[in-house]
């Protein structure tokens, strides 16, 4: 088309918006000037198709080619809002299947969002070694790397229940262990985490015990048995354990005050966050004359879990 329109006339300018077009010269009678029209129209259409970037010049008139839209930038996009979350005390088990299949749930779907992720002990009812295959601890495992792998940095502190969750555990999830107490900035405001139960003062037995059991020697003494000798113990554990907490009054079950207050004037914070007493709440007090707050994280039930989710705006409990 370009060809033959190029040979019968010469195009000495063009316009071509509206409804004016090249202004065409040269011999030729009505058919011929109406056939250029459309060869000119046709030429500037297929060429408005082309991705080029630049304006293009067909012998001697120019064709607007527009230019595409930029790329979106990526720093153009609002950011994701950040969410940190908390969940404590879910006391995992072999029995516990329905705690289970919704913390994998939880896993999969709510925890994702999330930044971070901050567990505060008691994952597990009981942990007598990262060599332990006892269904579901694999499963477990195998979940929280995957959330690890896309992109969600978990958190983990021991509780009394799991306080043998160690360094093999978290390398093969690509999970954080982190210390008795941790202070992470919150948004702006230093949080101090723990599990809870070193607040727990008034349990004396339970204290004594605690200090023996996170020394090197008798963690070494016990990880050291053969795994079906401790599956054993566990239990034997657990059994006491439990007969243990029925002869203790709530209140000794809970955490001193004075304890806390003490604890968090020496991290230099005015928030905290821990589970382990099973009694969700917020409790607001003064700590030398300034405003503190304690955030007590629920158990997992049967029924029911909560997570305490936390962005910019504030925070909220979650069902989980
Ligand atoms: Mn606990």
């Amino acid at each position: 088309m370009l060809h033959s329109l190029r040979n019968e006339h010469e195009i000495t300018s063009t316009t071509l918006e509206g409804g004016s077009a090249a202004r065409l010269t040269g011999v030729g009678g009505r058919e011929s000037r109406r056939q250029a029209y459309t060869d000119v129209f046709t030429a500037s259409c297929q060429a408005s198709h082309r991705t080029a970037a630049k304006p293009t010049t067909y012998r001697g008139y120019f064709v607007h080619i527009p230019t595409p839209p930029p790329p979106i930038q990526r720093a153009s996009l609002l950011p994701m809002p950040r969410e940190i979350q908390f969940i404590s005390d879910l006391h995992l088990s072999l029995e516990k299947t329905e705690i289970t299949k919704r913390f994998l749930s939880y896993l999969e779907r709510q925890a994702p969002r999330a930044e971070a992720v901050y567990i505060l002990g008691d994952l597990f009812d009981a942990w007598i070694g990262d060599d332990d295959p006892t269904p579901p601890n694999g499963k477990i495992r195998k979940q929280l790397k995957q959330l690890t792998s896309s992109g969600t940095q978990v958190y983990l502190q021991q509780g009394n229940r799991d306080f043998l969750l160690g360094q093999r555990f978290c390398d093969e999830t690509a999970v954080n262990l982190l210390g008795d107490y941790a202070v992470i900035d919150l948004f702006g405001t230093p949080t101090l985490l723990t599990h809870g139960d070193l607040l727990c003062t008034d349990d004396l037995p339970y204290q004594a015990f605690r200090e023996k059991a996170h020394t090197p020697e008798w963690q070494q003494n016990v990880l050291s048995k053969p795994l079906w000798l401790r599956l054993i113990a566990a239990r034997w554990y657990r059994l006491r354990s439990h007969f243990h907490k029925r002869g203790k009054t709530q209140d000794i079950m809970d955490v001193n005050q004075q304890t806390v207050i003490e604890i968090m004037r020496e991290h230099g914070v005015l928030q905290l966050i821990h589970g382990h007493t099973h009694r969700p709440a917020i409790h607001e007090f003064e700590i030398d004359g300034q405003k503190a707050k304690r955030f007590v994280l629920p158990d997992w039930k049967k029924g029911s879990a909560q997570a305490l989710c936390w962005t910019k705006q504030g925070h909220r409990l979650e069902a989980i």
